[in-house]
């Protein structure tokens, strides 16, 4: 029967890809018809390097289709969204709502791996809710041989590297018993070259949310040095730089905040479950979160005495060379600014044509381009690090104040 993939985002259209180019038979399903039509025509509806290429590939080949409506299958792999509700406590309604999607198509046999970033405990949840729509079947937290198996395999793959990562990174997969886990490590290892590594699922479900807390508190530190080397007066990149000397020392980055869909939620699920053990990934979640304000604050600062200033931020994606503007902090201090009585800002994003609605919406925002922003700008602001900013010579910024939030310029 092939396999189902639920929710054509980020991750589940670029694995139906990475199955389809293998000559297995993929069925794509999302809920938005839009989606699925473009899939059906051969195009990706997101923008991610060689995506596009895949998907026309596989739809070509006849391996890969999409549909709103879930099919049998042998396989069915859930990629849906697991964003945080009010509060920062998980929200489940994605994971839940595909879940009954797929209950009345089983009939014994299949495995279901749960793909989305999910706080502990969620696989079991799926198994029970299943037991719940499906009494007719028995399911792993029933049974050490039930008839449907269920495990989670994290994703991990980096947006703009996605069709890379896909095949290349090590894959944990956690099964609800081992033979979960063994079975769903069956479709890994027909498309990755990494290894596979089994494990129970709230283990893989937590080494997940592991590793981008890890990445959040890391970037927390980096941002912390920035505020630190601030008050101090100090070069917090040369600081860095020279620290990164040292054989055991290897600071990251400091910006204008977190963005993305990940690590400025997941670290909160990893809360929501230890609240009174988690202090430190609390504390680096308001470091990052407090940095767009930071950055506004200097921006401030730099345009006092001023009647009218005019503000370039150069970048509004939420990280170096990609189009995607959501959850990014160089949207956050773009609006913010904005906010300011009389002060206009000139937004240079070279990645998108137009402005999100919200920034459009804004009378004393316009999206301009580079030249026209340093022509026109009493301060410019640098909020990402893309390769078209970094050729930006010193020359054209002149001598107003530069806010430089990523270094590029250093
Ligand atoms: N950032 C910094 N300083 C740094 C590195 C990043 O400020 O030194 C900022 C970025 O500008 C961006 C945010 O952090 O705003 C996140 O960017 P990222 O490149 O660190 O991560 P994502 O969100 O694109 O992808 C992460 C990855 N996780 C890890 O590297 C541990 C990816 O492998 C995951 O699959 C992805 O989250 C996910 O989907 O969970």
């Amino acid at each position: 029967q092939g396999i189902a993939v639920i929710g054509l985002g980020y991750i589940g259209l670029p694995t139906c890809a990475a199955i389809a180019a293998h000559r297995i038979g993929v069925v794509g399903v999302d809920v938005n018809p839009r989606t699925v039509d473009a899939i059906n025509r051969g195009e990706a509806p997101i923008v991610e390097p060689d995506l596009d290429q895949a998907v026309e590939g596989a739809v070509a080949s006849g391996f890969l289709r999409a549909s709103t409506e879930v099919p049998e299958a042998d396989v069915f792999l859930l990629a849906v969204p697991t964003p945080f509700a009010d509060g920062h406590k998980p929200d489940l309604s994605f994971v839940e709502a595909a879940t009954h999607s797929i209950a009345p198509r089983l009939r014994g046999g299949e495995v279901v791996i749960l793909e989305s970033t999910s706080p502990p405990g969620t696989t079991r949840r799926i198994s029970e809710w299943l037991s719940e729509l499906r009494p007719d079947l028995t399911f792993p937290h029933q049974s050490d041989t039930p008839d449907v198996h269920l495990a989670h395999c994290p994703e991990r793959v980096l947006p703009g590297r996605i069709m890379i990562e896909i095949v290349a990174n090590d894959r944990v997969v956690g099964g609800l018993t081992p033979s979960c886990a063994e079975a769903a490590a069956e479709l890994y290892r027909v498309f990755c070259k990494g290894e596979i590594v089994l494990t129970d699922a709230t283990t893989a479900e937590m080494v997940k949310l592991t590793e981008n807390a890890f990445r959040d508190v890391n970037i927390a530190f980096a941002n912390e040095l920035a505020n630190v080397c601030g008050v101090l007066d100090l070069n917090v990149w040369e600081v860095i730089s020279h620290a990164n000397r040292h054989p055991r020392v290897n600071i990251l980055s400091p910006g204008p905040g977190v963005g993305g869909h990940c690590i400025a939620v997941d670290p909160w699920f990893i809360v929501a479950a230890a609240p009174d053990q988690s202090k430190l990934i609390q504390t680096a979640r308001s470091i990052n979160d407090d940095r767009p304000m930071a950055v506004v604050q200097n921006v401030i600062d730099a345009t006092s005495g001023l009647a009218a200033p005019v503000v370039a931020c150069l970048g509004l994606a939420f990280k170096a060379d990609i189009d995607d503007l959501r959850e990014s902090p160089a949207r956050q201090v773009v609006k913010s600014l904005a906010q300011v009585e009389g002060l206009q800002v000139l937004a240079v994003e070279p990645h998108v044509e137009e402005l999100p609605d919200d920034l459009a919406a804004l009378e004393n925002v316009e999206l301009s381009s580079a030249e026209s922003a340093l022509e026109r700008a009493d301060v410019v602001v640098l909020l990402v690090d893309h390769t078209s900013f970094r050729s930006i010579p010193a020359s054209a910024l002149g001598n107003r104040p530069v806010i430089d939030t990523r270094g590029l310029w250093r």
